[in-house]
């Protein structure tokens, strides 16, 4: 086969491998679900903050932590990551006096990104 024909083959297909295969192999995390949910109100102080991802996340280099308005970490600094379920991290908090706060998280994902975000919730006896 001359050299042309091989590099017209050959081309599109190392194109295509390396479109697809990036999104397949690898999973990049996304908050999916967390408790208490983003901008919910809640009666009662949460005894712990839980976070899921769509996908396990790695153990390493992950925060989680819970803010009150005036900007103090109010959060046991005890983030930990389910062992049964690679997807889900939580912290627990002390009881939370009424207000609203900011859960600031930061992780690794299986394709090595990191994922941050925040959201907020309240508290309203
Ligand atoms: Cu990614």
């Amino acid at each position: 086969m001359p050299k042309s024909v091989i590099t017209k083959i050959i081309k599109p297909a190392l194109l295509a491998t390396a479109l697809l295969s990036p999104l397949s192999a690898w999973a990049h995390a996304i908050l999916v679900k967390s408790q208490p949910a983003k901008d919910e109100t809640i009666t009662e102080s949460p005894k712990q903050v839980d976070l899921w991802f769509n996908d396990a996340v790695r153990s390493e280099y992950k925060a989680l932590a819970v803010i009150d308005a005036s900007g103090k970490r109010v959060d046991n600094h005890d983030v930990e990551q389910s062992l049964t379920d690679g997807s889900h991290i939580h912290a627990s908090v002390p009881t939370l006096a009424p207000g609203t706060y900011t859960v600031r998280y930061r992780v690794v994902s299986e394709d090595t990104h990191i994922v941050t975000g925040k959201f907020q919730f309240t508290v309203k006896p």
